[in-house]
């Protein structure tokens, strides 16, 4: 197959297939040292044709592979590289903190001034407690909202996915939808009992799994823009609805912001909606790119955490001062003028461009972007739950997605995962990767 190869900005020539001996080599050793050869299964392209590539290094908009070939990267490690890989202001910042030391296991002022930053963004945030990862953030959250309630139900909707913790793992998105797997051996039924599922966009369906179960829901979660089942948006009203539905009932309403924080806007998608929830979970943007999660909400509720009241939840490298900075860097960078309309306006351009080049060549295809966050689904749409996105036709993905990785541009590995851009994505990039798009479209729709 034909394969650009780009320098900066251009493509300057043609070759064949793409070189990816070391990357077979180091996946094959792989295998016989982690499951599945990988420490996250997605980015193992099970769902998707080949074998993954290994990457060497990440700058700007660009990932290099262990075999030399350079990918615009619209992945972006998952979520955090928002403001491209790399940022040498957050590599500077980050060299600096280095020589104070890697972890505490104390407190440290960055907490402080990470802490002030994301109150002062996220409308629901009175008090955040930081974690290490968006699982952890989803799973005390979870406690949070049984302890403050008193009550042991969740609800949730099918295809959002709010980390590996036990009692999410129900008709969740991300790798449990890449790899088709309707839950998980090794968590217990009873726990999962007390997990109630809707469809996404179903007010209706919440009304009733209330009704059914009188004074016993803690609150309703959902990622308020779905990011982990493709890229589906709340339709008018659902995020107020839910608002209200909550109130109404005595349950907690939380964002699961951990891949839409500070990337729908700066305070978020409840910033950008204007629905205000009790709790809110992140990860990704705010730790720049180190292992970061945080949870947090009204004061009222976060006085439950331990140690300033009774919920406990702990963590050796919470809070440790390289993530802090990495996360501060990262926000004064995202807080600079212009930076959301630039998102807006790249990622909608790619976007409307990809739909277009896809429907040119007579292959059905929908899709959407809101800020920094797209996703496209090979299917006539509208996709509005995660029924809908399953009935997108997968195998074409996984042509299109070895396709145009032989041409330089890496998406994610799987249909079910939405596309990321960043402050570093040129014009020209989104120039490039839609050309690309185009010849890709015309090869696999014969
Ligand atoms: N949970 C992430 C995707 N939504 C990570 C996937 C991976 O790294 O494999």
């Amino acid at each position: 197959m034909a394969n650009c190869v780009y320098e900066p900005n251009r493509i300057v020539a043609v070759t064949n297939a793409l070189n990816t001996n070391r990357s077979e080599a180091i996946f094959s050793a792989a295998k016989e040292l982690m499951p599945g050869g990988v420490s996250s299964p997605v980015r193992a392209f099970k769902s998707v044709n080949g074998n993954p590539i290994v990457f060497d290094r990440v700058k700007g908009p660009y990932a290099w592979d262990v075999d030399g070939n350079r990918f615009i990267d619209y992945v972006g490690s998952w979520g955090p590289a928002i403001c491209g890989h790399a940022h040498p202001e957050v590599i500077a910042a980050l060299q600096e903190a280095l020589e104070k030391g890697t972890s505490f296991g104390a407190p440290c002022e960055l907490e402080n001034q990470l802490a002030e930053m994301v109150i002062e963004a996220v409308p629901s945030i009175e008090m955040v407690r930081f974690v290490n990862s968006g699982t952890e953030a989803c799973m005390a959250v979870l406690r949070l909202m049984r302890a403050y309630t008193g009550r042991d139900k969740v609800i949730k909707f099918e295809g959002c996915y709010h980390g590996h913790a036990d009692m999410f793992l129900v008709k969740a998105g991300s790798g449990v939808a890449t790899l088709g797997l309707p839950d998980s051996p090794g968590v217990p039924r009873s726990t999962t009992a007390n997990t109630l599922t809707a469809p996404y966009n179903d007010l209706e369906a919440v009304k009733e799994l209330f009704a059914e179960n009188p004074d016993a829901v803690s609150g309703v979660i959902l990622e308020p823009v779905v990011g982990n089942a493709g890229f589906i948006t709340p339709e008018p009203g659902f995020l107020e609805g839910l608002r209200e539905l909550t109130k109404e009932n005595g349950a907690l309403l939380v964002f699961d912001e951990v891949m839409t924080g500070f990337r729908i806007s700066y305070g978020g998608a409840q910033e950008r909606f204007g629905v205000i929830p009790d709790l809110t979970t992140m990860g990704k943007v705010i730790g720049g790119g180190l292992p970061v999660g945080a949870y947090g909400g009204k004061k009222e509720i976060m006085s439950m955490v331990a140690p300033a009241g009774p919920m406990y939840q702990a963590g050796t490298l919470s809070g440790n001062p390289l993530a802090m900075t990495a996360g501060i860097k990262t926000l004064e960078l995202l807080k600079q003028e212009g930076s959301y309309e630039r998102l807006e306006s790249i990622t909608q351009r790619l976007i409307k461009g990809i739909v277009q080049a896809g429907k040119d060549e007579g292959i059905p295809i929908t899709g959407s972007s809101i800020s920094a966050m797209f996703g496209f689904y090979l299917c006539e749409g509208p996709v509005r739950n995660f029924e809908e996105a399953k009935s997108a036709d997968s195998e074409l993905y996984g042509k299109l997605h070895r396709a145009i990785l032989e041409k330089g541009i890496y998406l994610a590995p799987s249909a079910f995962e939405a596309g990321f851009t960043s402050l570093a994505h040129s014009e020209d990039d989104i120039n490039s990767t839609l050309q690309c798009f185009q010849e890709c479209f015309s090869e696999i729709k014969k």
